[in-house]
């Protein structure tokens, strides 16, 4: 029988990074370009099974839009989240130095230091492309993140994304039934 877990995520990171398409990428498989603003934040379900390690884990994807106006919004949305991804758009430098104040406004939010994958979205675009690997590589390494390269809209990684978040969390929460708190 395999092992069941449930945990609340959350997509964090600047407009226009690629939150809601990789999370519809994910959850529904698809790329709908026509999708747009996310309206204030929102959760879609996803059961994900990862067969190494003999787990099923149902993942509650909250995604949010930008920078909410109230702090009620903002606190709801971090409330109970367990693990988080964190997109920058590879295309836009400014996403990128902008990750360091998701990192702080999540870590303020939370009780705890969640786990975290840190995700270079559009790579795609890789002639538009204008922050190197490395760089995103080396951020990561510093924060104790995990590091993806993913495109929302080709799915590569996408689901590699969310998998590495789980196996990361499961990790802090074997032996214990806090994952069965949302
Ligand atoms: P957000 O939820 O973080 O604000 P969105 O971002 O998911 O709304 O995406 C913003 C724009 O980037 C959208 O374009 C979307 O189609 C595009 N996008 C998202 N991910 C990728 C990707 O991996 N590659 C490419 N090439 N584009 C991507 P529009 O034009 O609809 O605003
Ligand atoms: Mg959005």
């Amino acid at each position: 029988m395999p092992a069941e877990f449930r945990y609340k995520i959350v997509m964090l990171g600047d407009g226009a990074v690629g939150k809601t398409a990789m999370t519809t990428r994910f959850t529904q498989n698809f790329f709908d370009s026509d999708y747009k603003r996310t309206i204030g934040s929102d959760f879609a379900i996803k059961r994900l099974t990862l067969e190494d390690i003999d787990a099923k884990v149902t993942l509650q994807v909250w995604d949010l839009a930008g920078q909410p106006r109230f702090e009620s919004v903002r606190q709801g949305f971090y409330r109970g989240a367990r693990g988080g991804l964190l997109l920058y758009d590879v295309t836009r430098r400014r996403t990128f130095l902008n990750v360091e104040n998701w990192k702080e406004e999540a870590f303020k939010n939370l009780k705890n230091e969640i786990p975290i994958v840190l995700v270079a979205n559009k790579v795609d675009l890789e002639d538009s492309r204008v922050v190197a690997p490395e760089e995103g590589e080396e951020f990561a390494k510093k924060n104790g993140f995990i590091y993806v390269e993913s495109s929302a809209l080709t799915g590569e990684n996408v689901e590699e994304a969310y998998a590495n978040l789980c196996r990361t969390m499961i990790e802090g929460t074997k032996n214990s039934d806090q994952s069965k708190a949302i």
